[in-house]
């Protein structure tokens, strides 16, 4: 790397990341590592932060007690502030409970939806015990498989419902939507970056309601990952991403960054750079799993990878001749603009 300023970026991951190959097709094909095993991986692997879910630092979390949950939780504190590393996020799992199998804030069972809320409480207790202020909701099961199920209309009130319960019960956090079009349901009710910057406005606290866009997730809405960080980014509302990649639309693949589409990739790390992005401590997430093909004892790789793919398209975006793109611009010549973005990627 030339460029001596590369590494002012963060990186993160989560625990899932590292995971044992499991696919709604197969059982696992590699043992499991223990989660302080993981943790021992982050800083030699070149992050800093954890992307945690509420389970992910207390484990069985609805057979706890408040007590029980904050004591683990001071645990994990202890354990990861040994290794250098902070918590960037805490996101409740409302997607494998019995009670939330058709949809959590959004179920049309209003003690469903209780349960939702107050796990979502707890996951708040457990994040400000770990000193981490983002709350992330991936909203996995708010949609439906047939439109008939709900109403559309009334589930958009849940869900504000339910942000504005969780502002209410802790002024200091932040709520980050992670918006994806579908998996697990057939239709998700926040499947784009401007339906959550819709709801984040209509909350009773825009200013601490945002988003987390991932590649994958706004390839699958058939959209363009940087032009979705770039809405965001106007209403500074980018406060985390999780960089990965999609061939095409299927299933969520969680590729690793920029492995489908290098210029897709490069677009991301763009607009993330000229848009000053990381200024205010947001990291670079990653959210990739590695193949089902790949042995344990290298099944970390993906992350590497990954955090050295954005490096080098980082040098790429630093690198870029500003002055010969304008000229393309203001030429109107986007044939001479597109092939300079080509050889410049391919190093000629
Ligand atoms: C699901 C997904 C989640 C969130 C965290 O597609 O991306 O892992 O990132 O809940
Ligand atoms: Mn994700």
């Amino acid at each position: 790397m030339s460029n001596q300023n590369l590494t002012e970026y963060r990186f993160s991951f989560g625990p899932w990341n590292i995971h044992e190959g499991a696919d709604p097709f197969g059982p696992p094909v590699r043992d499991s590592f223990t989660f302080d095993e993981k943790v021992q991986f982050y800083r030699a692997l070149g992050f800093v932060g954890i992307q945690f879910h509420d389970d992910d630092i207390v484990p069985d979390i609805n057979d706890k007690t408040h007590a029980q949950l904050i004591q683990r939780t001071q645990t994990v504190k202890q354990l990861i502030t040994d290794h250098g590393l902070t918590a960037e996020i805490v996101a409740p799992r409302l997607w494998e409970d019995p009670r939330t199998i058709d949809g959590a804030y959004t179920s049309n069972n209003p003690s469903e939806r209780d349960y939702a809320i107050e796990r979502s409480k707890r996951c708040i207790d457990i994040a400000n015990e770990i000193e981490c202020r983002i709350i992330v909701l991936w909203l996995a099961r708010e949609g439906t498989y047939i439109r008939e199920a709900k109403n559309s209309a009334r589930a958009v009130g849940y869900l504000l419902d339910a942000i504005n319960t969780m502002l209410d019960y802790d002024p200091n956090i932040r709520i980050l939507i992670e918006p994806k079009p579908n998996e697990p349901m057939d239709q998700a009710y926040i499947p784009t970056i401007g339906h959550a910057i819709g709801l984040a406005y209509a909350s009773k606290a825009p200013e601490r309601v945002g988003g987390l866009i991932e590649s994958a997730h706004a390839i699958l809405a058939g959209l363009d990952p940087s032009d979705e960080m770039g809405y965001a980014l106007y209403h500074k509302k980018l406060w985390s991403v999780h960089l990965n990649d999609q061939n095409g639309l299927k299933f969520d693949e969680d590729k690793a960054f920029g492995s489908e589409n290098l210029r897709r990739a490069f677009n991301q790390v763009r607009v993330l750079e000229e848009n000053g992005y990381g200024k205010n401590g947001e990291f670079v997430g990653l959210d990739v799993k590695t193949m089902r093909t790949q042995p344990r004892e290298i099944s970390t790789k993906h992350l590497v990878h990954s955090r050295e793919t954005f490096l080098h398209l980082l040098e790429k975006a630093r690198t870029l001749e500003r002055a010969v793109e304008q000229q393309f611009i203001a030429a109107r010549d986007d044939e001479g603009l597109d092939f300079y973005i080509l050889e410049h990627l391919l190093g000629k």
